[in-house]
């Protein structure tokens, strides 16, 4: 490593609070799927920030529209209407199908406002009394990082030592549909869940338990809260991760690629009067739906759509994913993925997938590692066949190497 290398990740050391453990790199330029680092050297991006990236990096017309909304207009607080906030709200609620739109910012933001809101509609129509509404979730559930969603993680790392908890989530196993009728009472208000669990994994349930979900839901008058924030816009070769399941979530939440990586934009949609029970001054954010976030977003979505890149996810995830069950490397335990939301779980004998992400480092490919075994492969979706081809004779080589 350079000097230069070493002088910004001992800064960052000096300063920064050690939340993270980076591979070691340090990136200067993205372009499409591809990113360099302060040195020159070209990487694949298999990571694609966690699927916020999923237009590629750096998208021309993305930022064209943030440069031109910049020299406009960027925040205005919602004490006043802006000019983009309702064409944005108009262009999401046709994409995706919905009525009504909350705009937040981070998707922590998003699931905590799903989750007041909610619980407004348990109390306000459902009828539950008041400080008893429910909220089921799922065993190795990642859904943000504040107090409120760490408290019913399952993860020690994400909770431990940051009690105490509030009260009203129930915990039940992912993919089990009897544990989640057993677990509905009186005072369900909603049952929160991923499509497929990103951070356990890429976990993808047992066919038919959304559709079993979906009717357990209905017959109990409980909302069914999809947290798509990563499965969503395209990312599994479908519009929404739902649409797999021939489902129709009450509140669908978005984040990350709704603004192609450009700025934090997420956003509540609800089919129903969800977040028809909140009025004026009962919620809010500062940069909740402003201008700059709303032209970001509303070209953000437009890039996906125009340049196809859903149908692109669809056919570069069965490309991809076929290439990965093919290689044959005693590392490997499981390759699972829906579109290009991939993973590559490995045998505790063969090391920890961090070992085998730095190796890829070395071939030209970022991979992020999750829960010591498992190497997520997500890259923009964007994507060609011919770098798919390519990232699989890097993840074939590397991946028949014993780094045990
Ligand atoms: C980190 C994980 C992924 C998410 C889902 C809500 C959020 C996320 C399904 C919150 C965010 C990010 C957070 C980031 C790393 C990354 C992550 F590894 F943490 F779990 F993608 F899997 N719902 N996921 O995946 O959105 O508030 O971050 O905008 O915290 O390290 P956010």
């Amino acid at each position: 490593m350079s000097s230069s290398v070493i002088d910004f990740i001992t800064t960052e050391a000096r300063f920064g609070a050690h939340n993270y453990e980076p591979i070691g790199v340090v990136l200067s330029r993205g372009e499409g799927v591809w990113v360099w680092d302060t040195e020159g050297n070209r990487y694949l991006d298999c990571l694609s920030a966690y699927s916020a990236v999923s237009q590629g990096h750096c998208h021309p017309k993305i930022l064209a529209a943030m440069v031109e909304q910049a020299h406009r207009l960027t925040l205005t607080s919602r004490a006043f209407h802006n000019d983009q906030l309702a064409l944005f709200y108009e262009e999401i609620a046709a994409l995706t199908g919905s009525h009504k739109v909350l705009p937040m910012n981070s998707g922590a933001e998003a699931v905590e406002s799903a989750i007041k809101s909610v619980r407004k509609w348990g109390y306000e129509v459902k009828g539950v009394p008041d400080g008893q509404a429910e909220i089921i979730v799922c065993a190795n559930n990642f859904h943000g990082r504040t107090l409120g969603i760490v408290g019913f993680s399952t993860d020690p790392e994400t909770r431990t030592h940051f009690g105490p908890f509030a009260p009203g989530f129930k915990i039940i196993p992912f993919g089990d549909a009897a544990a989640l009728e057993k677990a509905i009472t009186p005072n369900t208000v909603a049952f929160l869940v991923e499509p497929i669990q990103g951070e356990a994994g890429v976990v993808i349930p047992p066919a038919g338990y959304f559709t079993e979900v979906r009717e357990l839901c209905t017959a109990n008058n409980v909302m069914l809260v999809l947290d798509e924030i990563q499965t969503g816009l395209g990312r599994t070769g479908k519009l929404l991760a739902e649409q797999h399941e021939g489902i129709e979530a009450d509140v669908t939440l978005l984040g990350k690629a709704l603004s192609g990586g450009f700025y934090p934009v997420s956003a509540v949609l609800s089919n129903n009067d969800v977040l028809g029970t909140l009025r004026p001054g009962q919620h809010g954010s500062t940069f909740g739906g402003n201008p700059l976030a709303c032209a970001v977003a509303r070209a953000a979505m437009r890039v996906l759509v125009e340049e196809e890149m859903i149908e692109n996810a669809a056919r570069q995830g069965a490309r991809f994913l076929k290439g990965l069950q093919d290689i044959r490397a005693n590392t490997i335990r499981e390759v699972r993925g829906r579109g290009l939301m991939l993973a590559v779980e490995l045998h505790p004998e063969a090391g920890r997938a961090r070992r085998y992400c730095e190796a890829l480092q070395g071939k030209g490919i970022l991979a992020k590692d999750t829960h010591e075994q498992t190497i997520r492969i997500a890259p923009p979706l964007v994507i060609t066949s011919d770098q798919v081809d390519w990232a699989l004779e890097q993840f074939a080589t590397t991946l028949t190497r014993d780094l045990s």
